[in-house]
This record gives C-alpha cells, structure tokens and sequence, in this order.
C-alpha cells in the first residue's frame, strides 16, 4: 500500500444493520419528493409522466378534457433491417489518405457516396395513442391542485366543482402492466365522464371493445409494426353506455380506466407478434382487480426500487410555491431542496423508462408525442444514451441497467456485419446512434457519424456493472466476451500516424465537432480504455493471457493525451483547439469522466483537462450542463459542480402555440431536461452528478507488493458550500459497498459503510483516510469528526 498519513483509523463494526433497514422505509421530506402545480398543463412539457418501463403516459390534469398521451416501448418506424453499406470497405485506405494529407472535404464527401449507412437515417420511436377524458362542466372548477409524489409514482390531481371534490388518481403499473387512471368524488353518484380513444397514426381505427372498452388498432407504415391500445371502463355504480367512439358513464361513484398496449414487435428480427395477445391478457386480470389492489400492487413495486436512495440536502424556504414557481426563482432563492427534487426526478424517471424485459431509455426515456420527433427520440451513442444510465449502479437502480446491457448483446450482432463491411474488421463496431433495429453503420452525415467508438463505450457499462456488483459470472458470461470483440475491432483498425509515431483511431471525428479527421483524443482514451478493461477482465477470469499481453502492449502505443498551446487537453492530434469555442461536447474529457484515462495521479494532465472545461463555459445544452456536473466533481470543485446544476435549473418554457423553445439548457416545469427540446439524458445526468459531488470510488490504491488492488471510497470529493447539512442513504459505490453519509456544517459527521462483497477498501476524506475491512455482509459506521474541503485531496 502506498503509505499515506493516516491520521484516523477507529472504523467501528457496529450493529447498525437493522437501524440502516428501518431507513429504507423513510421517504424524503416533501420539497424534494413532490411536484406541485396549481394549473393544469398547458402544453406538453407541462404534463407528469408515469412509466412502467414500457407504457408511459404524460398526464396533462386538464379540466374540461384529461388528456393521457400514450407510448409503448417498441413503436417505432422502420422494420428489421440491414443498415450496412455493400462495398464501404474498399474506400476506406483512401479516405484516410485523404484525411493524412488533408484534404477533410474530399473525404466527407467520398464517405457520403460510399461508406454511409443504407439508407442514410435511421428509423424513429412513435407515439401510440391518447385517451381524452371529457367531464362536463369541469372547466368551472376551483380549489385546483396538482401533484406528482415521486415516492408514489402517482399523478393527483384535485378540484371542486359545486361544492364536490373530485380526485384525479394516474399511474403506470409495473406488475399489471397497465395504466390506471381513477376518478373520484366526495359526494355518491358525481362521477360523469366520457372516455373516448384516438391515435395520431393515419393508418389506425378506434372501434367498441366489448361491453365496456375501445380499441384503438393501426399500424405505423404498411409493411412496419401494427400496433394495439384498450381502454377498459370499470365504474362503481351509475351507468355505462358504449357507442362506436365512446364510453359514457353517468352518476358512478368513481371510475377506474384501464388502459394497455402492445404492438407486433417480437425481437429485432421477427415483427410477427400479435399486438392485442399482450393487453388482452393484462386487461383479463386488471380488471377484476379492485383499485385499491392495483394501487398498493404498484407502490410495493416502485418503491422497492425508489426507497433504496434518500438525499436530503438541506431545507427550503419554498413553502407555497409551485414546483414551476420554485424553478422560476431557482437563482435567486437558495432552495437545496430542489436540488434534490431533481436528484430523485432523475431516479424516479429511470425506474419508469428501463426495467428487466423493456427498451432501454431512448433520448425521451418512453416519452413522446411526436411521429417525427427530436433526432428521431432515437439513441445517440456519442454521449447521450449512455448517459441515461449513468444513475443506474451509483443510484441503487441497477437492475434498470439491464435494459442497455440487451441492447448491447443487440448491437453487437449487428455491429459484426459493420465490422466486416465496413472496415472488413473481426468484432464489432457501432457509430453514433442505434434504433429499435440497432443500426450500426455510420448515419446522417460523414462529419459526424463516421464515430466508431460508440460501442466500446458501451463496454465501459458492461465494465461498470462488474465493479459495481463483483458478479464473476456476469463477467464471464455477458462482460469479457462482448468486450474481447470489442477490443479485436480496434487491434485491426488502428493506423500507425507517420507524422507521431502513434497509433491512432480514424477516420472519425470528435463528437460532433470539427468535421472527418484521423485520431480524435476521445477515441484514444475510450480504447486505452477498453483494452485495460478487456485485459483485466481476462486475467481475472485467468483466461487469454496472450492477448492481453497483447492489449498492454498496443495500449502503450496509442497516442497519448497531449497539453497544447493554451493549456489545455488538445481535442484532436494537432493543438488547434479554440479557446473561444463553447462547443457543448467535451468529447476530449471523456477521460476525466465518465472515463478514468485522466486522473489525478497525472496532475499536468487533469490540469489541462480542467483548462479545456474551462474554455468551453460554464454554459451548454440540458445533456452538456448535466456532463459537466459530473466533470467539475473530479475536478474536486463542488463550488463549480453546483453553479454547473443551478445553471441546469434555469426554467425553460415551450410557448402554448406548439411551438419548441429554443436557447441554452436548463428545465422545463415538469422537470424534464430541456436541451431544449426535451431530451432526457440531462435528468440522469444531474441525478449521476449528484452522487458524483457526494461520493467517489473510481480510484483504486496498488499494493507495492502483490499488485491487488483496494478501492478507494472518497468521501464528499465535492460537497459544494450550498449544502452545508445534509445526508444521503444507499449511494453505492465500486468495490460491492453501500454508504450513509451525514453531513453539518460542510463537515461530515458520519460514516456508514455496507460491504456486500467483503472487499477490503479505503475510506477518504480530504487527505485522511480509513482502512475498511468489513465481511461480506456487515455494516460499520465511524462517527467521528472529518473534514471536508474540495481542494485537499489533489
Ligand atoms: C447529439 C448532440 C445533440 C443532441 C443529439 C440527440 O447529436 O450533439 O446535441 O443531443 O445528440
């Protein structure tokens, strides 16, 4: 072990477990739990979403018409398809010596013609349909009130109408995979309400479903996927009458709505499958089951995931105002509390885009309403989808990880044939995007979609799930196979630069910045990257010793970071970096985060890295604020990191007309990320910086003897002088551990220390730390007093 001053030590086992257990049980107070509106929505990103992974609904609490929109995970445009370009191949030497000499715009140009995907673009998620709620009289309603309790993942909407109170209740439900909506009023027998279905898809029919439903039915193109939508009506007294575009019920009680969907997707391959099989079923049990059922059904099954996390990060002094209200004053009023409203938006959103069996979280997790969406609501691998699972195994939501990981066994078939016919590579390869069909051949456009480390830095997640959870035969099974052909992708199509003497990546470019070039920073560092990854993967597993023996070695050779003229990290192999650029990618500091290449075991390099952050503002799109949180927490400035989030607070509207607003990142009023448009990588992102500024565990101290490595858990790296109390429960970190941390004053007052796997680890705070040796399963606390500044520990 590297010797350190150890200033402390004392790390006491303590029977804390059941104290920790009783925790789980404690939602987080109200301003960092609950949306609160007073109106109902406007427009779209107005409207509260639910989600059960798969059917999603914006909620829009309107009074004379509810409006549901409503998504189903696999309703997209397109069918199974082939995306490679027959013959990309033979361009290839010539497109690099183009870019050797030069010549960047002969070279995008002849890519266009022969190395682009076929067809250019990829296909586009789809809405599926709506529910309209028609309540007679409703527009006269006072005492209005809306709310989304993040603990319950339960839309509420509340009002009078002459003296009776009626109670709108939304929720997506996981175990019934249904979506529920129930109207209730204080007074017997005043429930009235027409409930009609509609779909903006051309080819679509809404018919009478039985006694008591509507079926919406159509398919998105004539040889795509069909897809179908019930509504079922189940009123407590009163009457209930159907008619070919309605269900009308009159003097009820309360009414329950159920409504699910499927469509003919069966896998990437096969879009055989009949869409009516799925809700037909779910209808069958949800509706014989009472409201109170399905409700307690489904809070058991989002809190189990929810509850594993509590933040709180200080009080607020909001009492009163709307969550709009609290966002509109966001700058001017110290709210820690929304912060943390945000933090647990981010986990609340997870949990209802990406469980076991669903669609990973596209770029609006399951929501959209649009046929021709914002960049096709598709999944950008060039930073965007992998963000949305930054949260998943530091926020205690690693099963909704598992998603991506399908997505990745996916891409991998499909990115065997690019390999091949693009780059006549073995392994495997995907550019900038994937869809539902998991393209991976280059799209739109030879400046920005000829990127061909998209996969490997979907290894890094593969990689992330090991560490996270020590699960040897994941590793074996789903990890170091994917990553092997990964990484004999890149022993094939790395170059040798004449002019450097280095190994180098090309063509490609730096995110989406500066065009067709040879050997872009960002690719260096996620190779070097996934060759560590696939080399340890490999010698933990004691398999492959030649290859990774292999891998060590080209890794040395590959181009290293390089500090330019300015100061800063040079984002491609010549030091033309502009220092008045703000470009929103930071693609060159994907090494400090979420990638390890840059630490600060290399001081001049982080240095740079923060130059380069530096030049680039402070500013940016929702995902480019949300990045650069994450970024300024291993920069060790909480200070940063937090004007960084407070920025990614700022209030972005749509105007009513339909219209999308344009301008810097921040939020809309239902939380969602704004790009703008919506676009929801910069929730997670905000929710993934968090858990950045609060805990670390990236780094690792090698013992000088036997080489084992131990983890280090950095304690508030930084914690920003905002927060000056607070806590947070259940954040989990590298090495199988799970922390509480209590914090006053900026200085941590409490430790506690889950070790599921037994591993041994260092406990960090500033420049002290702790020796963890605690057996797998057991808790130790140490409650002493520690110090935090941001700036200590470099
Ligand atoms: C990348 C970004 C854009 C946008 C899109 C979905 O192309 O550069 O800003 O987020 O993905």
């Amino acid at each position: 072990m590297k010797s350190h001053v150890t200033i402390l030590f004392l790390f006491a086992l303590l029977a804390v477990a059941h104290q920790v257990h009783a925790a789980e049980h404690t939602p987080p107070r109200e301003a960092s739990r609950v949306l609160v509106y007073s109106q109902p929505a406007r427009v779209w990103t107005e409207a509260l979403p639910v989600g059960n992974g798969r059917l999603g609904a914006m909620v829009f609490g309107t009074l004379a018409e509810e409006r549901l929109q409503l998504n189903e995970d696999t309703l997209w445009t397109g069918k199974p398809h082939d995306y490679s370009h027959e013959g990309a191949v033979e361009v290839l030497p010539e497109l690099r010596r183009l870019l050797r000499e030069g010549k960047q715009k002969e070279a995008e140009a002849l890519a266009m013609q022969r190395f682009m995907s076929v067809p250019l673009r990829q296909m586009a998620y789809q809405p599926l349909a709506d529910l309209r709620l028609a309540f007679a009289g409703h527009e006269r309603a006072t005492d209005y009130a809306r709310r989304l309790d993040l603990d319950r993942a339960i839309v509420e909407t509340t009002y009078r109408v002459d003296g009776v109170r009626y109670t709108r209740e939304t929720l997506s439900s996981h175990p019934h995979q249904v979506v529920v909506h129930r109207v209730s009023a204080d007074r017997r027998g005043a429930v009235n309400v027409v409930v009609r279905l509609d779909s903006q898809h051309k080819e679509s029919k809404t018919v009478r479903d039985g006694a008591d439903g509507l079926r919406v039915e159509g398919n998105v193109q004539a040889d795509g996927l069909r897809f179908a939508g019930i509504a079922r009506v189940v009123p407590s007294g009163g009457r209930l009458s159907v008619d070919g575009s309605s269900v009308k019920v009159e003097g009820a009680d309360a009414v329950l709505v159920l409504f699910a969907a499927g469509t003919s997707y069966r896998n990437v391959q096969d879009i055989s499958g009949d869409p009516l099989a799925g809700p037909t079923s779910a209808l069958s049990v949800a509706a014989g089951t009472a409201w109170e059922a399905l409700r307690d059904a489904h809070l058991a099954d989002h809190r189990k995931l929810f509850r594993r996390m509590t933040i709180d990060l200080g009080g607020a002094a909001v009492a009163g105002l709307t969550t709009h209200e609290r966002l509109a004053v966001a700058d001017k009023t110290a709210d820690p509390a929304l912060a943390a409203l945000l933090f647990n938006f981010g986990r609340y959103l997870l949990v209802a885009s990406s469980r076991p069996g669903t669609q990973p979280a596209n770029l609006q997790g399951i929501w959209n309403d649009r046929l021709d969406p914002p960049w096709g609501s598709k999944y950008t691998t060039n930073i965007n989808a992998e963000m949305n699972y930054w949260p998943a195994e530091v926020a205690n939501l690693a099963e909704c990880h598992e998603p991506f990981f399908t997505l990745i066994d996916e891409v991998v078939e499909s990115g065997r044939r690019t390999a091949q016919v693009h780059y006549g590579a073995s392994g495997w390869v995907l550019h900038h995007n994937t869809d539902l069909w998991r393209g991976t051949a280059p799209i739109n456009n030879s400046n920005h979609g000829i990127w061909p480390t998209g996969g490997a830095w979907l290894c890094l997640h593969l990689w992330e799930r090991w560490r996270y959870s020590g699960d040897r035969e994941f590793l074996e099974r789903r990890v170091y196979p994917i990553l092997k052909d990964a990484a004999r992708f890149f022993l094939d199509t790395l170059v040798l630069d004449e002019k450097s003497g280095f190994l180098i990546s090309g063509p490609s470019n730096s995110p989406e910045h500066g065009g067709l070039v040879m050997g872009p920073t960002m690719d260096h560092q996620i190779i070097r990257g996934l060759f560590t990854w696939t080399a340890e993967a490999a010698r933990e597993l004691g398999v492959d010793e030649a290859f990774a023996i292999a891998l060590d070695a080209v890794r040395e050779r590959i181009a290293p970071n390089r500090i330019g003229r300015l100061g800063q990290l040079q984002e491609w192999m010549e030091d033309v970096d502009d220092p008045n650029n703000r470009h929103r990618h930071v693609s060159h500091l994907w090494g400090v985060f979420p990638g390890e290449d840059i630490t600060w075991e290399t001081p001049d390099v982080m240095r740079a890295a923060q130059r380069s952050l530096e030049l680039r503002g402070d500013g940016g799109t929702g995902w480019s604020l949300g990045w650069k949180i994450s970024l300024w927490a291993r920069f060790l400035d909480g200070d940063h990191a937090h004007r960084i989030l407070m920025n990614q607070l700022t209030l972005v509207e749509d105007p009513p007309d339909g219209s999308k607003g344009s301008g810097g990142g921040g939020t809309y009023p239902n939380l969602f990320d704004a790009h703008p448009p919506f676009q929801i990588d910069g929730n997670f992102a905000a929710t993934a910086g968090v858990c950045e500024m609060l805990v670390q565990s990236h780094r690792v101290e090698r013992d000088a003897a036997n080489g084992d490595t131990v983890v280090v858990l950095d304690l508030l790296p930084a914690l920003p002088s905002a927060w000056p109390d607070g806590f947070i429960r259940g954040v989990r970190a590298r090495g199988g551990f799970e922390l509480e941390l209590a914090w006053r004053g900026g200085r941590l007052v409490e430790a506690i220390v889950h070790s599921k796997l037994g591993k041994p680890a260092i406990l960090r705070l500033g420049k002290r730390i702790a020796t963890v040796a605690l057996p797998a399963g057991a808790t130790g606390r140490w409650d002493g007093e520690l110090t935090s500044t941001s700036h200590d520990r470099r």
